[in-house]
């Protein structure tokens, strides 16, 4: 797809001008608006760009009255996905149309000639691989369609709204830079603990969406102004943009099955005394806001002085989570995973043996590693491919930030447009050729890019020549538009036994890069000591004097214990580690002798912030390493009970990423990734189960099925297989199952048992009301009802006649009722 010419003369001033000084306005909520004017549940706001296009055209003028100066068009879920798919009456391009036709006319009648269009994208619906079914570039190509649509009707800017999982927003952006050349504007819905859905916090938002080249980023939706204070203090921390704030009119609460919402126009305004303080500067409303609340914040904001906008300096990757700062303390780049003098991780990228890949980085990870190092590059296998699938795994299993490391541009590029997140870049370099290819990806993508002192004539033999490439690389990286704080230079060292001298050098390039670049550093640390006995020894001491020379990141080897104690007693010197807290944690392992004691050694500190039996299975579940927890499932088969392995390894294990997830240590992916492997272990434990599986007559027909809304159903599918096991006919209605499709099933099969499945608070009233129409239908059937948060109380409470604690007690009531 070509990008469309937006390079057109503006008639007004260009908005990327405007946006920087003083406060902007975008409008307010625009579904609750139609809600209030007889949209109905279930039907689409799109649709009334045609059938009430007077209403919609009505709702922007009195924005625009309100003082408005951004307008949003009606086009939230105006996509191929959400809109077609829900059978949309008109094709999508006649919506757009109409959506952008309306916001022209609204402008036109205001007689303003100082409003932008933004065409607002709002979420897919559904979330990307692999904590959904969506392929990211599927994701693309649906953003693109719709903003292409846009663009062509003649829309300023493109306002890329409520995203809730960084890695969507991600897919918009790339669309709209690849199908246009207008501003984009980022706003996410941070929830009331600061992070998006799927994990992100505000800096890694801010990292992820200035990498791409935003306009502004920000925040709307989920929930009222002052709930928005701290999240928005943290954008506008890290961020070099402006700062957007769209709050609803209050956290919504139903009242007599409506949703309502609390705030009103004055408080509203009120509200925004903290939030301008806090650093907005572009500022809106979303749920429940109408024009009077508009007028009234832009009155009262009017009369407050905007936060001076400045450019942070701020070096950050990120993962799908958290930033990983490099201004603080010295960072540790795991360097397993490269095959470079490693024979067994060649023959695993020989043998396509991911999960010893993904082993090393988890690894890595748990000794203390901040960032992973990615390289997989080797002749004789399709490094493009492999480098496309480790990245994908790897952001799966781990939450660290990872720095890609290839010399292959297109390896590069395919791994930086997958990443979820903001990538470290391994690497540039002084050659020209080089920083062609690179510096346009890096633009393009976002990224922090590490700049090796090496240019056509070579590596130079002093600190000054190594400089001198380094200032070379800012001066060439600035014409691309990518800011010095996006590099990170290695002035790379030679070994010691070559070259008695080099060491010095090295440090001495440090220093200088600091004080004439003011520019941050990373080493490739172990190859001082090329050569010599005891590398490790040499290396520890090496790094130790690097980081006194202000060095910010080492690529290292998290295993060697000298290299962790130069860093941790480093940083407990330098008063980085406060207390020595992180000294005093590690220390006893650390220790050169043996003799003080070691921690329980059969608990093991997880990456999720939460502690692990040390157990093979359990650490495969908890880590959501699928092909692992199959394997250690076989294995254990063999002298252990099907029943124990489920009870004492898969469910122990899913408990503790549970409490992890209440914690918000764990995050939506990592809980998805340890349902599949745990889910994985139980297609092993499942086959063992049928194969000996009672061959007599059924026994009778039970209905089971997770409640409506509720979509875990691990537990559900444990409980199917043993009732099956043990002879019954198990008629399975899956996940998320009405309660009119229980009773359907329930008097079309003359069912005797239901078991029924509820694993959230918010879904035991579902429970419940199925529960009512069964009795109410088909008052002699039986309802035995399980799931983690259900008690004998609530079971009681809902009028269950049976609560099973565990699969097997389900099965013991099934045995009493057909006896
Ligand atoms: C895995 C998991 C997921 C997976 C589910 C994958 C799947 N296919 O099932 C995914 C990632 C999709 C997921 C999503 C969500 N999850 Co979740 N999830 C879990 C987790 C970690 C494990 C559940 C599990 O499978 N346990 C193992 C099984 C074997 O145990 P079990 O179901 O209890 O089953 C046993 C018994 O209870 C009984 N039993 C079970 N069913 C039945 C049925 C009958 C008839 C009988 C008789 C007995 C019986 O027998 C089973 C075997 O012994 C729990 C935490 C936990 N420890 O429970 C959170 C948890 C249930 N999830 C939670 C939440 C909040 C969510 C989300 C809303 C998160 C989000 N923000 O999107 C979504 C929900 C989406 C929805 N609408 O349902 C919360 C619920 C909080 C609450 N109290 O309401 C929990 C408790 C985590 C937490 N501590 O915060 N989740």
């Amino acid at each position: 797809m070509n990008k469309i010419d937006t390079s057109n003369p503006v008639r007004k001033t260009d908005i990327r001008e405007i946006i920087k000084d003083g406060f902007t306005f975008f409008e307010g909520g625009c579904g609750t608006i139609l809600q209030g004017k007889g949209l109905k549940p279930g039907e689409q706001p799109e649709k009334w760009n045609i059938t009430h296009s007077d209403i919609i055209m009505g709702m922007h003028y009195d924005y625009l009255k309100a003082g408005a100066n951004i307008v949003k068009t009606n086009t939230f879920g105006a996509n191929s996905l959400k809109y077609e798919l829900a059978n949309g009456e008109f094709p999508l391009s006649t919506v757009i149309k109409a959506a952008i036709g309306n916001a022209k006319s609204a402008i036109k009648k205001s007689g303003r000639n100082d409003v932008y269009v933004a065409l607002d994208v709002g979420p897919l619906g559904k979330l990307l691989k692999p904590l959904g079914d969506l392929p990211f570039e599927r994701a693309v190509g649906i953003f693109k369609t719709t903003i292409k649509l846009g663009v062509q009707e003649g829309v300023d800017l493109i306002l890329i709204e409520t995203m809730n999982d960084i890695y969507e927003a991600k897919a918009a952006i790339l669309a709209a830079k690849e199908v246009c050349n207008l501003p984009i504007i980022l706003t996410c819905a941070f929830d009331e603990s600061g992070k998006l859905l799927t994990g992100a916090d505000p800096k890694t938002v801010v990292a992820v969406a200035e990498g791409l080249g935003v306009m502004a980023v920000g925040v709307n939706c989920s929930v009222g102004p002052l709930q928005m204070v701290d999240v928005v203090k943290e954008l506008s921390e890290y961020a070099s943009v402006p700062v957007v704030c769209c709050p609803n009119a209050g956290m919504p609460r139903t009242e007599n099955g409506k949703t309502v919402y609390d705030v009103t126009p004055d408080i509203f305004a009120e509200a925004f005394t903290p939030l301008v303080e806090a650093g907005a500067q572009v500022l809106g409303g979303c749920c429940g806001t109408t024009p009077d609340h508009i007028k009234a914040m832009r009155e009262h904001v009017l009369t407050l002085t905007p936060k001076p906008l400045e450019e942070k300096k701020h070096t950050l990757i990120t993962s799908y989570t958290h930033a990983v700062e490099f201004d603080k303390r010295p960072i540790l780049i795991g360097e397993r995973i490269n095959p470079t003098g490693k024979s067994k991780f060649k023959q695993a990228l020989r043998d396509h043996n991911i999960d010893y890949i993904l082993q090393e980085g988890l690894t890595q990870e748990d000794k203390g590693a901040h960032v992973l190092d990615v390289n997989v590059g080797l002749p004789e296998i399709d490094e493009v491919e492999m480098m496309q699938e480790v990245v994908t795994e790897l952001q799966a299993v781990t939450a660290l930030p990872l720095q890609i490391d290839t010399t292959d541009p297109i390896a590069m590029e395919t791994a930086l447009r997958l990443y979820n997140g903001k990538a470290m870049i391994n690497s540039v370099n002084g050659k020209e050729e080089v920083m062609e290819a690179i510096f346009p990806l890096v633009k393009k993508y976002g990224g922090v890019c590490v700049a090796l002192t090496i240019d056509e004539g070579g590596i130079p033999e002093t600190a000054e020549g190594r400089l001198r490439i380094a200032k070379n690389i800012f001066k060439r990286a600035e014409e691309y538009g990518i800011s010095p704080k996006d590099l990170i230079v290695d002035p790379l060292c030679m070994s010691i036994s070559a070259d008695p001298g080099s060491a010095d050098v090295t440090l001495d390039a440090l220093r200088l890069i600091k004080e004439e670049l003011n520019g941050k550093t990373s080493l490739g640390v172990s190859n001082i000591s090329f050569g010599l006995p005891n590398r490790d020894l040499i290396n520890g001491t090496f790094f130790t004097m690097a980081m006194q020379r202000g060095l910010n990141a080492a690529i290292m080897n998290p295993n060697s214990r000298e290299m962790m104690k130069a860093y941790y007693t480093f940083n407990a010197l330098k008063a980085i580690d406060e207390n020595c807290m992180e000294y005093i944690e590690h220390a006893d392992e650390l220790a050169v002798t043996e003799a003080a004691p070691t921690a329980d050694k059969n608990v093991v500190p997880a990456a999720s912030g939460v502690e692990t039996p040390n157990d093979p299975l359990i650490t495969a579940i908890v880590k959501g390493l699928k092909d692992r927890a199959a394997a250690v499932t076989e294995d254990y088969l063999k002298e252990k009970e099907s029943i124990d392995i489920i009870d004492n390894y898969l469910i122990k294990a899913l408990d503790i990423v549970g409490k992890g997830f209440e914690k918000k240590t764990v995050f939506l992916p990592q809980l998805l990734m340890s349902a599949e492997a745990a889910n994985s272990a139980f297609s092993v434990i499942k086959a063992k189960i049928v194969a000996s599986g009672s061959k007599e007559e059924s026994k009778g027909k039970i209905v089971v099925a997770t409640v409506k809304g509720d979509v875990h159903d691990i537990g559900k599918n444990i409980v199917k297989v043993l009732l099956e096991n043990y002879g019954y006919d198990v008629i399975d209605l899956g996940k998320d199952v009405d309660p009119e499709k229980v009773v359907e099933t329930v008097l079309k099969e003359d069912i005797k048992l239901v078991g029924l499945s509820a694993l959230m608070t918010t879904t035991v009233p579902a429970m419940e009301e199925t529960i009512k129409q069964l009795r109410k239908s088909a008052p002699d059937t039986k309802v035995c009802v399980g799931g983690a948060v259900l008690t004998q109380e609530y079971s009681d409470m809902i009028g269950a006649d049976k609560y099973a604690k565990d699969a097997m007690e389900t099965v013991r009531y099934a045995e009493e009722l057909f006896a």
